[in-house]
């Protein structure tokens, strides 16, 4: 692909846009009332029989060293200490050390999530009380920064000699970027600069340590995020440096020597101790660290970390036109969209490493499909469609983003799941040591900060992904009932959009423009890849008689150009048939099974419909056009469910276990799927969404 600038684009600034619909609007208003103030008890630890964050408490504890130090006219000793990952409270202790650090060592990313899906919340929902509880606290988090802009509690808590000394296995770029994330969002939301400040004085400060020059560190990050969040600060701040750090980072990944070798190298040699050398040359591959990102061409490794690299990857790509980097990421793109994707839009195979299996290698029942890798190929994608508007890009998207992100999440946005599994028997999740990580129910938190405010992030920015623009064009990427404003020079483009997605292919575009004005412009359409892009239509009318535009497709879009005025309207119809689906032969798991979707959503059977042993369960596609789309409100917001025909083995018990071969008698019966992002909220049970044939 090379790159055509006239077709780079941004997403909308969230202040631009409401999202209005039954939908999108209910998970946002679950985030804002449920989510966020059930988060920040959680940062508090004041949750009862949930694992605690101790998130707040760390900054709390840096914070008082601070200003001891500052007390002692920095006469402060740094304490000696050893690594260890995680810091639990000692077994017999009921109440935490004020003075110690506890919990993973990422875990100030639990605040900067936690602050960033405020910031976004904001946005669509000015709140003054959530406002002030943000502010103060930042205030908390500002409060335990070094002089020189360090701001990573665990290193403050428990000694700076071993800071950066361990990028591979440590966290510290990663809650850098995290900050990143959050303070840019803060500031964008409302303004206010203060942990804006305190991340840019972070990020100069990793600035002057890390870098091409004499004497300067050359490592990167062990889990990618960095990347990605310094071109944020890059964009907001106007600093190229940050666009420079971020490539840096990227360029360096996969050299050799690998610094990850020359790090453990110097560490020993501290110790006293020698590396024995391991000679793999995939060893670095769950870093995405084993060649250079211009030679990666697999996905491979810890999938959070690749999809976050991608995203890094996408970002610097388009911003110093780098063709050979934008090469890369879709190389990496095709790896994982035809090798390496669940269809409920989850990556990540096994839970060795939480990471990518070999191609086609998707097992259901023992899947990782973590919630947060689900929302990194979200962000991979928009960043790919930031550079070309193509609908490949936005149809993972829309998979991702309405299947395994929004599973992640019970509908009523008190407990999520990180691991996604495609395929649940809760029996053998409580009994089959393989399976402990697949939990057959969700969890109210996890000791690990991780998918739950990751979710909170992403549900409140979702028009973001929505649209994106440049100067005079606006790309409807989702269809998301919203009101919008799209500047134009010095002209403001209204929009309404009507839409009963994602359980009816249709929307209306309403325009609105100032008094006497037409605007030129271009809107451009996506015509997603589940439809059928012959029974699709788009229809431009003013006041209701048809409207000539200049009409151009290009990629799974319609180009939409000419000048737009009050009145307008755009319909935009979409066919959206219940699809029956198989799978490539090489997943082997699938063979002799389908898979129901609809639109962008995909379906699976629940014991709590189906009865017990889905095993036994086939769908009889014979039968198939009698499928019947059934409106469902028992889970408290509008559902579609499919009843299939289908049939259930007889059961055969009892009668020896292995015994002479006869044909299954099959009884007829009608099966229920239900959308797979509400699965499991009705108990705990069985769960399918491949069903034999
Ligand atoms: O290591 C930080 C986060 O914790 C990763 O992204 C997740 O996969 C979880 O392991
Ligand atoms: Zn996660």
């Amino acid at each position: 692909m090379t790159m055509r600038e006239e077709r780079f684009s941004v997403p909308l600034n969230l202040k631009q846009v409401r999202i209005t619909d039954e939908f999108w609007h209910r998970e946002q208003e679950l985030v804002r009332t449920e989510v966020i103030p059930y988060q920040w008890e959680a940062l508090n630890d004041h949750i009862p029989d949930a694992a605690p964050s101790f998130c707040m408490h760390n900054f709390k504890a840096a914070g008082k060293m601070m200003k001891e130090k500052k007390k002692k006219g920095n006469a402060y000793v740094e304490p000696t200490y050893t690594f260890r990952g995680f810091e639990a409270l000692p077994e017999d202790a009921e109440h935490p050390e004020e003075d110690r650090f506890y919990g993973f060592v990422f875990q100030d990313t639990d605040f900067s999530k936690w602050i960033e899906a405020v910031a976004y919340s904001l946005t669509q929902h000015p709140d003054e009380a959530l406002e002030k509880i943000a502010d103060e606290a930042i205030d908390v988090v500002c409060a335990a920064q070094l002089e020189n802009g360090y701001l990573d509690t665990y290193y403050i808590i428990n000694g700076m000699d071993k800071a950066f000394t361990n990028l591979r296995d440590h966290h510290e770029l990663y809650c850098l970027g995290h900050l990143v994330e959050g303070a840019v969002a803060y500031y964008e939301a409302t303004g206010k600069d203060k942990l804006l400040k305190a991340a840019c004085r972070f990020a100069d400060y990793v600035d002057s340590y890390f870098g091409p020059k004499e004497g300067q560190c050359k490592g990167y990050p062990g889990h990618e995020i960095a990347e990605m969040a310094l071109v944020r600060l890059y964009q907001v701040t106007g600093k190229e440096k940050y666009l420079k750090l971020s490539q840096f980072f990227l360029q360096q990944r996969g050299t050799q020597p690998y610094y990850f070798d020359t790090e453990e190298e110097v560490r020993a040699s501290y110790a006293g101790g020698k590396v024995i050398p391991n000679k793999n040359p995939m060893r670095y591959a769950y870093h995405q660290a084993h060649k250079t990102v211009y030679a990666q061409d697999e996905a491979v490794g810890h999938a959070v970390r690749a999809v976050y690299l991608y995203s890094g990857m996408a970002d610097v790509a388009r911003l110093t036109k780098d063709e050979k980097m934008l090469e890369a990421c879709e190389r990496l793109w095709d790896s994982i969209t035809k090798e390496k994707l669940y269809i409920t839009g989850g990556i990540g195979g096994t839970h060795l490493g939480e990471a990518f299996s070999f191609p086609f290698d998707l097992p259901n029942d023992t899947a990782y499909s973590e919630t947060c890798a689900a929302i990194g190929l979200a962000f991979f994608a928009r960043r790919m469609l930031e550079i070309k508007p193509d609908r490949k890009y936005a149809d993972v998207m829309e998979l991702a983003l309405y299947n395994t992100v929004l599973s992640g999440m019970a509908l009523d946005g008190k407990s999520f799941f990180y691991v996604n599994p495609l395929e649940v028997v809760p029996e053998a999740c409580h009994k089959d040591e393989r399976k402990f990580h697949v939990k057959p129910v969700r969890q109210k938190w996890f000791g690990c900060a991780c998918c739950p405010p990751n979710i909170a992030r992403i549900v409140s920015s979702v028009p973001s992904y929505a649209y994106t623009e440049n100067d005079d064009t606006l790309w409807v990427h989702l269809y998301m009932g919203s009101k919008l404003t799209k500047k134009v020079g010095n002209k403001e483009l209204q929009l309404t959009v009507t839409t009963r997605m994602p359980w009816e292919g249709s929307a209306l575009l309403e325009v609105t423009t100032e008094e006497n004005t037409g605007i030129e412009a271009t809107i451009s359409l996506r015509i997603p890849g589940w439809t059928e892009e012959e029974k699709s239509s788009i229809l431009v009318k003013h006041q209701g008689n048809k409207k000539n535009m200049t009409r151009v497709s290009e990629d799974g879009y319609v180009y939409l150009s000419g000048v737009w005025e009050s009145g307008d309207t755009i319909e935009v119809t979409f066919p959206m048939e219940v699809q029956m689906v198989s799978a490539d032969t090489r997943v082997r798991e699938n063979v002799g099974k389908v898979a129901f979707m609809r639109g962008p959503v995909t379906y699976c059977m629940e014991e709590i419909d189906n009865g017990k042993d889905l095993h036994l369960c086939r769908v009889d596609v014979d039968s198939i056009e009698k499928v019947r789309i059934e409106k469902n409100t028992e889970l408290g917001l509008p559902l579609m469910f499919l009843k299939v025909p289908g049939k259930r083995d007889k059961k055969v018990e009892g009668e020896g276990l292995y015994t002479k071969y006869k044909q299954s008698e099959l009884i007829p019966t009608e099966l229920t799927f239900v959308p797979y992002f509400v699965w499991n909220n009705r108990g705990e049970g069985e769960m399918s969404v491949w069903v034999r044939v």
